[in-house]
């Protein structure tokens, strides 16, 4: 029997409410070393950042936090301010429940508009270079091409890579805009027969994304929904419209860029050079960034011509593990510290899309010789440089930012930098089929099988996949490394996406000797004997947490899961794996959330979001989300607790998925479908 019932982990926080108040003074929230360093600096040089707007933030406000203010219309703002009486209601009469549901499912619908919109973006530049109208862009995978085409149930017989890719992008624009009934199609071709069955009774399955979005706006709109429950469910829907937004982003930006393979490069502000010209590229579209990258490599002459030794290209939050993934471009840093890069006065550009992007950053870019430069239309920055980054002109627009930052360079000469000399090697890169191409090396035939060997034999504990964001209210990258070592050391095998994993790259977790460092017996057994049988192609050995890219690419994790669940032939709520969102804050990850949660996975969330004014919602996320789905929200401050819960519920479903293999197999019955 395992330790815990899993019952016992969908409790409430362990660290109480008003323990979590942060102490005002504190800025030198991090563990970061090099954010450290550079917080240091700016106490000395009087610079403001967001640790210090986080802590004159403190404290924030009650009703806020804990999602029982609403301004859904301006009768309000209204709070729940007492258990009775008029007071404990909003002046339309909506109730704590009905207010909290509606305030985290309008944060999942702004999360699914802006995953599916970047998707949206890549889907029309891929038909747009299938018909020939854009230079810039050609199909780079065809193989993945033919994947996507084939799983969608797109015939792929007698059509050349432009035909085909037509096909498949307005395909995936359809799944934006349909008006009949059918499922969105990214959703139906990826997932199990179980799950297509649960959202079908649940009547949770999006039609399309757009629709989606519309509907959970209108359902939350003052006077529409009072039932927290239709809601929340209301909320799942645009969850799962998120994951077919971000899938669509994975499989054609793999189709335009390629499918990432291991990549050997290095993470944190040392990689930025005092002798180069430094280029930051932040935010989250790969057609900017990857199209700055390209361009680069032939502007080095350029540079050198303005006394430079070359340029230095390095990434911020998700577009950074966009290029990260594909090219090995560094990392420079994650979300919270996206102005201490600025900071070390060795940025020359920091080239943004769209989210995460501080509009901070152009204050401080002011007192250094930094341009920020803005590249779309609907994510602009007051006083910073406009490239209008239309896809029809990408190339040129990528070399006017190049020769931008070239003049930059020269104008810091005689300046002096504070680049913090801290870096780690980091090994990543590793798409689904680069993973599934480790496991063949030892098992050509069922890759995955590899891996659910290894978690039914004991030797490890299951997949956990660490992403989401940075949190001030937890101490910078703290919960994330926390959490990892703690999983590591109790044999769970990691994969990581978004500033989850640039904060553990930035540590040294990804690269071969935190596997020694880390790992229980069991994780490095099977870590070494997979390094072993890729010698040949991974000489450099492999992570401790294999970087699968940026939050859309979630879906290759979803994708990994879904595998297990076939292999074990079991639905995914019996699959030993969870998802950890240890210092979660967008909109995106709310959205991400809920569908994992859909998906029928446990899902940490290490920094509060706002519900706990509601206990019914709360138990409608921890509890109710577990008796439907299969899945649940563990929401745990305390990231040494946070861990215990992630190995417990890991312990837990091997545990039972081993007792249901092992009575059907007595009395020759089929698999327990019970959670
Ligand atoms: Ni995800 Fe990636 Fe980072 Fe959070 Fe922002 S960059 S899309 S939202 S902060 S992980
Ligand atoms: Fe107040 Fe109701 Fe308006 Fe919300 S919708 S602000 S609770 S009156």
């Amino acid at each position: 029997m395992p330790r815990f019932r899993e019952t016992s982990l969908k409790s409430t926080p362990s660290v109480p409410r008003k323990e979590r108040i942060k102490d005002p003074k504190n800025v030198m929230r991090s563990v970061d070393p090099a954010a450290l360093l550079m917080l240091e600096k700016a106490k000395e040089k009087n610079l403001i950042s967001s640790f210090d707007r986080f802590a004159a933030q403190q404290p924030q406000c009650a009703f806020g936090y804990e999602g029982i203010c609403c301004r859904i219309c301006f009768q309000g703002p209204c709070r729940i301010k007492a258990e009775v009486g008029p007071g404990s209601k909003g002046i339309c009469g909506a109730t704590a429940y009905t207010i909290v549901a509606r305030n985290v499912t309008r944060m999942m619908a702004g999360g699914a508009s802006a995953h599916s919109d970047h998707g949206r973006h890549i889907a029309h530049a891929l038909l747009h270079a299938a018909e020939g109208k854009i230079d810039d862009f050609k199909v780079t995978d065809v193989e993945k091409l033919k994947r996507v085409a084939d799983r969608v149930g797109i015939s792929t017989e007698g059509k050349d890579a432009n035909q085909l890719a037509k096909e498949v992008s307005l395909a995936a624009l359809e799944d934006f805009g349909r008006q009949t009934d059918e499922p969105c199609r990214w959703l139906w071709a990826y997932i199990t027969e179980g799950r297509r069955k649960k959202f079908e009774d649940c009547n949770i399955a999006p039609t399309s994304i757009d629709r989606a979005v519309v509907s959970m706006l209108h359902q939350t709109h003052i006077g529409t929904d009072a039932d927290p429950v239709n809601i929340i469910f209301g909320g799942l829907k645009t969850s799962l419209a998120d994951y077919t937004g971000m899938h669509i982003s994975t499989d054609l930006s793999d189709v335009l860029f390629g499918t990432p393979k291991p990549v050997v490069t290095e993470a944190n502000l040392g990689v930025l050079k005092a002798d180069k010209v430094n280029i930051i590229v932040h935010g989250h579209n790969p057609i900017l960034s990857q199209t700055v990258v390209n361009v680069a490599r032939e502007m080095e002459d350029d540079a050198k011509a303005a006394g430079a030794a070359g340029i230095q290209l390095s990434g911020i939050c998700c577009t950074g593990n966009e290029v990260l993934m594909r090219s090995g471009v560094p990392i420079a840093t994650n979300f919270s510290s996206q102005e201490l890069a600025i900071m070390t006065g060795a940025v020359d550009v920091m080239v943004v899309d769209v989210q995460c992007i501080m509009p901070s950053i152009r204050a401080i870019s002011e007192c250094y010789h930094t341009k920020i430069v803005t590249t779309m239309d609907n994510s602009k920055i007051p006083g910073s440089y406009h490239y209008a980054f239309d896809e029809k002109h990408a190339v040129e627009s990528a070399k006017e930012i190049i020769r931008l930052a070239i003049e930059a360079y020269k104008e810091r000469q005689g300046k002096e930098c504070d680049i913090p000399q801290i870096k780690n090697k980091v090994i990543a890169g590793f798409s689904l089929e680069a993973l599934l191409d480790l496991f063949s090396a030892i098992d050509p035939e069922t890759p995955i099988k590899v891996l659910t060997d290894a978690i039914e034999a004991g030797e490890i504990a299951g997949v956990a996949l660490l992403c989401g964001c940075n949190n001030l209210e937890s101490v910078h990258d703290n919960n994330h490394l926390t959490i990892a070592k703690e999983l590591a050391k109790n044999n769970v095998f990691l994969i990581g996406t978004g500033c989850a994993a640039q904060a553990l790259a930035k540590a040294g977790l990804l690269a071969p000797e935190a596997v020694e460092e880390y790992a229980g017996e069991g994780l490095k057994n099977f870590l070494h004997r997979l390094a072993d049988a890729n010698k040949d192609k991974l000489a450099d050995g492999l992570p401790l947490l294999f970087h699968m890219g940026s939050c859309v690419d979630n879906s290759r994790a979803h994708d990994l899961c879904t595998m297990m669940a076939e292999q074990l032939g079991v639905d995914i709520p019996k699959v030993p794996f969870v998802a950890a969102a240890p210092e979660a804050m967008s909109e995106k990850a709310v959205s991400i959330g809920g569908g994992a949660v859909a998906m029928g996975i446990p899902t940490l969330v290490g920094t509060m979001p706002p519900i706990e004014g509601s206990s019914l919602v709360y138990g409608i996320a921890t509890q109710i989300a577990f008796d439907v789905y299969g899945g649940y929200f563990i929401f745990e401050t305390d990231p040494m607790v946070a861990a215990e819960k992630l190995n417990a519920a890991l312990e837990y479903r091997t545990w039972k998925l081993g007792i249901h293999k092992q009575v059907a197999e007595k009395y020759g019955t089929r698999l327990c479908e019970n959670y």
